[in-house]
């Protein structure tokens, strides 16, 4: 691969071409947004062309930029401590520096100022085959005080500041999760950062107890936020009992500080570093960045997206509605694309944006065309189970309805697959209204690609589902 940057054709003559477009394109991905979040993002620090008015109440968040942009120039991970006061995160950090860098002690609030160490991984040799980002990246350890040190405010506060720049969050507990501990994790999860729950400590509970707080943390308490592989168990200064020679000759057992266990921990780190990499940086970087972008000029946006953003679910669903209940193939791909249709230019007049029909069917087509994964997947399952569905469905007043529960999760998938598909469209095109109708230098494939990836379609696909078998199950009720 040279280094100029790929220039994706956007006519595509067949199928398979296209798909080695897109397999390609994610594999240069994160090269991709590595070079596009700094080349973006010292756009955005140069153009910052802010009048006084402008820049009261975001110095903080423009010298974060600077911070951010630096940051990337050195290609930087910064890993962060976080929790309750006397948890042992300066311990934590302190065991896997392998120095006694951080003040730690038993005292509540010993650490009270965030603090920053360089981290070299000692035990990793930089092979010639491992990513090269892993090998330019510095790492950087971040001790915070304790958040149940200060006032609520202020913690939040805090937990926003560290969660913002930080690239990987240790968040660190010493037995089952308390409900301030509970609320600070939901807060950084909202901000979508890599987390690793540490249950530090272990060695205070026999064997049995720490796997049943272990499973209980895992299975009850935080289920919803962290799944099971982002929690770990560590002892970062160990206690253990030691029996003592007195020179009277008897015996005493006293607790010494022991080994580190942490091995585990390390392990999740540096499978996330591998995993993330560059990538993880960048990604970071942009969601800083969009933050500050956000506050200068979405005030408006935000109000026009979430509007753009109520009309593709409700465009959606009633596509997904129209083809559930319609079973005939061909009608199903033609008033699809009506819907798609209607979406585009429902949101282009929102936008402020003359657009006409002609334009709204070429802006599909080019969506369309770029959006692969998504269509192909609406075309399989219109072929695969449209003649099912159309079958199912005709039998069904014979039947006395025997069959209608098999035709309506038949239906009700593949329409729901042509909901996600309406879903996309309909993102793609608030993104390229918004741009002021057009895709930017990258061109549509690479915009499209952006945010697909950012789509998850399966939470997507059963929202729909499950919207569409209650608008469903209404109409029987009614019918
Ligand atoms: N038994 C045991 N004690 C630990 C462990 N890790 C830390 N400690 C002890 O817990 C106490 C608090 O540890 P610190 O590392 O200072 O905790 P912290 O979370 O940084 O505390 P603040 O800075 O006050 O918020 C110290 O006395 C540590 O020696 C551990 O794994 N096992
Ligand atoms: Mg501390």
């Amino acid at each position: 691969m040279n280094d100029s940057t790929p220039d994706f054709p956007i006519q595509q003559n067949s199928e398979s071409e296209l798909d080695n477009v897109i397999l390609s394109f994610t594999d240069i991905q994160a090269e991709l947004n590595y070079k596009q979040a700094r080349e973006s993002l010292r756009q955005l620090v140069a153009k910052l062309d802010l009048t006084p008015q402008e820049r009261i109440g975001l110095e903080t968040e423009i010298s974060g930029l600077e911070t951010m942009l630096d940051k990337l120039e050195r290609s930087c991970v910064q890993i962060a401590a976080f929790g309750m006061v006397g948890r042992g995160k300066s311990s934590l950090l302190n065991a896997l520096i392998g120095q006694e860098v951080f003040a730690t002690g038993p005292l509540h609030g010993v650490t009270r100022t965030t603090q920053t160490q360089q981290w070299v991984i000692s035990d990793r040799s930089s092979s010639p085959d491992s990513p090269i980002s892993f090998r330019l990246s510095q790492l950087e350890l971040i001790d915070t005080p304790g958040i149940d040190e200060v006032d609520g405010e202020t913690r939040e506060v805090l937990a926003k500041e560290v969660a913002s720049k930080a690239d990987l969050i240790l968040f660190v507990i010493a037995g089952d999760i308390t409900r301030v501990e509970y609320e600070a994790l939901s807060q950084l999860r909202e901000a979508g950062k890599p987390i690793l729950l540490v249950f530090n400590k272990i060695d205070q509970y026999p064997e049995t107890d720490r796997l049943a707080i272990y499973e209980k943390i895992r299975d009850q308490r935080v289920r919803e936020l962290l799944s099971p592989d982002e929690i770990v168990m560590a002892a970062a200064s160990p206690l253990v009992a030691q029996v003592i020679q007195r020179p009277d000759g008897s015996r005493d057992i006293q607790k010494v500080r022991s080994t580190p266990q942490i091995d585990e921990l390390k392990l999740k780190i540096l499978e996330i570093l591998d995993r993330e990499g560059k990538s993880l940086v960048a990604l970071n970087t942009m969601l800083y960045a969009d933050l500050v972008n956000e506050q200068l000029v979405a005030r408006k946006m935000a109000i026009r997206s979430a509007e753009a953003n109520r009309i593709i679910w409700n465009v959606a669903i009633a596509k997904a509605m129209a083809i559930a209940l319609n079973p005939v193939t061909v009608f199903d791909i033609l008033s699809g694309a009506v819907f798609d249709l209607i979406l585009i230019l429902t949101l282009s007049k929102l936008y402020g944006i003359q657009m006409t029909q002609k334009a709204a069917v070429n802006l599909l087509q080019k969506i369309a065309l770029s959006m692969g994964s998504i269509s192909a997947s609406e075309l399989v399952a219109n072929l695969g189970l449209s003649s099912l569905k159309g079958l199912l469905g005709i039998t069904t007043p014979v039947t006395g309805g025997a069959t209608l529960v098999p035709y309506l999760s038949v239906a009700i998938t593949q329409a729901s697959v042509a909901g996600v598909a309406a879903y996309g469209i309909g993102q793609v095109t608030k993104v390229y209204l918004a741009n002021g109708a057009s895709w930017g230098p990258d061109g549509p494939k690479a915009v499209v690609s952006r945010i697909l990836a950012t789509l998850d379609e399966n939470s997507i696909l059963n929202r729909i589902k499950d919207e569409l078998q209650a608008k469903l199950l209404g109409l029987g009720m009614k019918g």
